[in-house]
């Protein structure tokens, strides 16, 4: 079956690891003070959505407690949660903005 022979098994050719960085969601969570145009305005802003895609995804979050906002390299996660939690917190607005590995 295996190792008949008494070799030692050399595998000489493998796939090529071509490992993809790890991608991370960026999620935005419910709360009960953030007036809901400031959610929307921070997903128009932010995230490039449009008005409409803004509302429904606010609805989401409003309803669900949490909601992905998008999926994005580790670099460009840290910036927008560094971005929407500095612009919520410069308005005192409660806003969480977090990342975490998809
Ligand atoms: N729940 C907030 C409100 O009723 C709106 C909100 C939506 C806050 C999504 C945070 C995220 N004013």
């Amino acid at each position: 079956d295996k190792d008949d022979d008494g070799d030692i098994g050399v595998k000489l050719e493998t796939r090529p690891k071509t490992k993809r960085p790890p991608m991370y969601k960026v999620l935005i969570l419910n709360d009960d003070y953030t007036p809901m145009e400031f959610v929307v305005h921070v997903l128009e802003r932010f995230f490039g959505m449009t008005h409409a895609q803004s509302v429904e995804l606010m609805m989401t979050v409003h309803q669900k407690g949490v909601a992905v906002v998008g999926v994005f390299s580790h670099e460009i996660a840290e910036t927008k949660v560094a971005m929407v939690m500095d612009f919520a917190a410069r308005h005192q607005h409660p806003l969480q903005c977090t990342m975490e590995k998809e």
